[in-house]
Formats: structure tokens, sequence, C-alpha cells
């Protein structure tokens, strides 16, 4: 295929998440988030306080060397960059009625960067970075008052970035809340975990806020775009068995209603079916209601890979799905961490969100997750990252077939354009950047930049506008 199926205005980029670039944990008034005290992330406990075993409290050091990485993305014609607001630089308790003044600052000159450079920015408003203090005080997203406090902290993000930012997400994947209750929700685990009553009611008061958030874009931000973010995996049935298919159609459901809220602004009737026979009664008011009619503007979705599942316990070999795991998939590979590549998924996940929602999607993470082998050529330091290359060539390729099959993408922002910090493991080594860093997940290394051979490359498909890509 010779002439590009991306449009005019395809917005190429990259993404990362404030917790895991910045560092500067507890720099110029910033209170502690719950990342704070995850050192090693979901895949082990949360800290009491801050360790110094936590990466991500240097993380890559962007908050001094933002300028520099916003050159590289810069450099490589990035149309659009996706971050995160650490809502605990703006509001460092949650609570406070008036926000931290540095922290705004902070994210000015971030946006004076991307100007200078003529890159859009994408801002997520939470990114599994809800302040400490709200989860150890409120009990997180369970309790009401969250509703509160976010809204103003995304109105105090409206009136200060408004006129500078047009695309926000609310929350980052927000279908994540019930599989890591502490990362997604700020709710503190005890012993026996969340009971389910409280998790279900902690998913209606993110989804509140969420909607809510969005009608305050629109009084205080008209141009604003505003978008949901949800983690895709497209479920495949293990076997041809019709329990089989039953099974990926509630597992679909599980994911599906977080979108199914966002674009049709009301629970769907297979959740309220789960609810009742959970034996949970939401707390839900009228203006809770009519709050949800506030439907976003477009869809954003992370994509990594596809899972299996099936009705037989005994087959369940359970993956290593990336939050959400599920019944390992004989027919794919796997990454050095186990979870399934599958580029065809997500021209899947594509044709499944446009025929269902008919609203704009955009595509805010994917990427390959890989041990790289710093190496000298031609006397440059740099990443021979091919399989990388042929990880994102490959799903680039299933995105253009998408956009053939009629759906409209309005972008396409990779993970971890640079190197950072893993959100499930918490590890450096865990490297999806077209920009090497020079950190180990000891802390050592001298946090130094160095371009990949996936940096030129996709330098060409952005400047080809995805014609260079290998079908
Ligand atoms: C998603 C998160 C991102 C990012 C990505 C890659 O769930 O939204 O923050 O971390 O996963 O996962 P990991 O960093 O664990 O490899």
């Amino acid at each position: 295929m010779t002439t590009t199926p991306f449009p005019d205005g395809f917005l190429w980029g990259g993404a990362t998440a404030a917790n895991q670039i910045e560092g500067a944990y507890d720099v110029d008034g910033k209170g502690l988030s719950v990342q704070d005290v995850m050192p090693k992330g979901i895949s082990g406990p949360r800290s009491a306080q801050p360790t110094p075993d936590n990466l991500k409290h240097v993380a890559i050091d962007h908050y001094h060397r933002y300028a520099e990485d916003i050159a590289l993305f810069a450099e490589m014609g990035f149309g659009v960059y996706r971050f995160s607001i650490a809502w605990s630089r703006i509001f460092p308790k949650g609570d406070e009625t008036e926000p931290n003044e540095a922290g705004l600052a902070f994210y000015d000159r971030i946006l004076d960067e991307l100007e200078k450079h003529g890159i859009e920015p994408l801002v997520t408003i939470s990114h599994y970075e809800t302040p400490l203090h709200l989860a150890e005080q409120y009990g997180g997203w369970t309790n009401r008052a969250l509703i509160g406090f976010y809204e103003r902290y995304a109105r105090t993000l409206f009136e200060r970035f408004g006129s500078r930012v047009t695309y926000w997400l609310t929350f980052n994947e927000i279908n994540s809340l019930l599989h890591a209750p502490f990362m997604s929700g700020g709710i503190p685990i005890p012993e026996g975990g969340v009971p389910e009553q409280q998790l279900y009611q902690a998913m209606h008061h993110e989804l509140v806020a969420s909607a809510r958030a969005t009608r305050i874009a629109r009084e205080v931000a008209p141009a604003a775009k505003v978008g949901c973010m949800v983690l895709s995996m497209p479920v495949y049935p293990l076997t041809p068995s019709p329990d089989d298919a039953l099974a990926v159609m509630d597992a679909d459901h599980g994911n599906l209603v977080y979108g199914d809220v966002h674009t049709r602004g009301a629970y769907p009737g297979y959740f309220l079916r789960t609810l009742r026979e959970k034996g949970i009664e939401l707390d839900i008011t009228d203006e809770d209601r009519d709050d949800l009619t506030n439907t976003v503007d477009f869809v954003s979705f992370s994509y990594y890979m596809s899972i299996a599942e099936t009705a037989d316990p005994s087959k369940r070999v359970t993956g290593e799905g990336n939050i959400m795991g599920g019944v390992s998939n004989p027919t794919l590979e796997a990454s050095e961490w186990g979870w399934q590549i599958d580029p065809v998924g997500l021209r899947l996940v594509l044709n499944q969100f446009w025929d269902r929602w008919q609203k704009p999607l955009f595509i805010v993470e994917n990427g390959l997750g890989a041990r790289d082998q710093l190496v000298e050529v031609d006397g440059e330091k740099t990443v021979v990252d091919d399989y990388r290359i042929a990880y994102l060539n490959d799903h680039l390729v299933q995105v253009g077939e998408a956009i053939e099959d009629g759906v409209d993408v309005l972008g396409y922002t990779s993970w971890g354009c640079i190197d950072i910090v893993s959100a499930s493991t918490a590890q450096l080594s865990k490297r999806y950047g077209f920009i090497y860093v020079d950190r180990n997940d000891d802390g050592t290394g001298t946090l130094e930049r160095y371009r990949k051979k996936s940096f030129g490359w996709y330098a060409d498909v952005i400047r080809s506008n995805g014609a260079s890509l290998t079908r």
C-alpha cells in the first residue's frame, strides 16, 4: 500500500505519566501520592512511608530535564505529547481549598516548552497519582468526598491551562479500579481485601467525578475536548464452546461498562444485573444520574496485549496480564514480562470501540517493555532495538487497517516514549522508550539520554505519516 491510510492531521507522539518520569517527589511543595509508597508497583506491598528503594522518587529527573526531553520529542517530529499532572503537586494533601502555585508553575513550564516546539499537549488529570492523604484520611475513592476534591482539582487545571490544552483525559485506565484498588482508586487494602460493595461504590464515584469534570471543562474551557481513558484488552474464547463465548462476553462487559457510561451517560442493563447478582446496592443520587449524562468527546485507551478466557476452571492457566490477567492464549508469543503480543488485537479493539460508541478514538498507550542493551555504534551510545521497531510497526500497520475499516482515529501516543519507571513492577529495566536513559533498577546511572535505533525509525514514520511502515 503506497498511500498512507493515516489522515492528514493524524496526531503522532508519545506518552508518559508524572509519577513515572518526573522524580522530585517532595520538591516545591509536592505532597506524597500513593506512588510514593509503592516501591514495587502493584507487584509488591506498599510501604508505610517513602523508602529509598523507590525509583520513582528520582525516576528520570524529568522535573529538571524536561526541556532536553521535549527537545528530543520534537526532534522525532511529535505532533502531540501525553503527560499527566501530578495531583499532589497541585493539591499536596488533596483536600486543600487553594492550589500550590509552585506545582502549577511547573506545568506552565512544560507547556511553554511544548508550545516552543509546536507539540500539542494531551493531559491526563489523574494517572494513578491520588494524594496519599486522600487515601489514608478518606479511604480514597470509596469516599464520596473525593468527587468534590477531584472537581476542585480539575476546575483549577481547566482555569489555569484551559487556553493552552485542548485534549484532556479524566482518569488513566479508569477500568483498572477493581483490579488495583490502591494504585487506581487510592483505596487502602486491608487484610482480606476491599469489600466488593466499597469497590463498586468507588467505581461509581470516579465515574461521577469524570462526568462532572467533563461538564466543568465545557463551562470553563469551551474549546476543550474531554476523553475517558480505558485499558483495552481484547478477549478471545479459549475454545469455540458457547460457554467460553459467554465467558468472553462477561469479561468484555466488565471492561466495556466504563466506556458505555462515558459515551451513553447511564449504566447498562448487564451491569445492573451484575450488581443485583452480587447483592450490591450502590448509593446513586438523582444528581449523580444527571451528572453521568455529561458524556465525553472522544474515547482514549491503552493497548498492549490480548488475552483468552474460558468457562472451564481446569484450563485456567492464568496469563501474565498487565493489570487484568486472563488465560494464556497458546497461539501468541509473549514479551519478557509475559504480556502476549497481538497486533491484530489492536485492529479488533479499534473496530469494537468504534462500532459500539461511534466516538473518535485515541490510542494513548502502546509499546513494548524490554531489557535493552546499551552498545556503541560508530562511536555513539545506542540500543539496536529492532524488536521494538517490529512491535510498533506491526501495531501501527493494524491501526492503518482499522482506519481503512472506517474507524475515526485521532492519534497515537506510544507508551513510554522515553525510558521511565514501569507501573506494575516499578522497574527501570523494563524499557519502552525511543530514548535510553542511563539509570538502573538499583538506582545507579548517569541519567544521560541516548537515542535508540527506534528513535530514527519513528521520526521516519511521523515524517511519512505512516507511509514508511512495512506491511
Ligand atoms: C499502563 C499504565 C501506564 C504504563 C503501562 C505499562 O497500565 O497506564 O502508566 O505503566 O501500563 O505498564 P508497565 O509500566 O507496568 O510496564
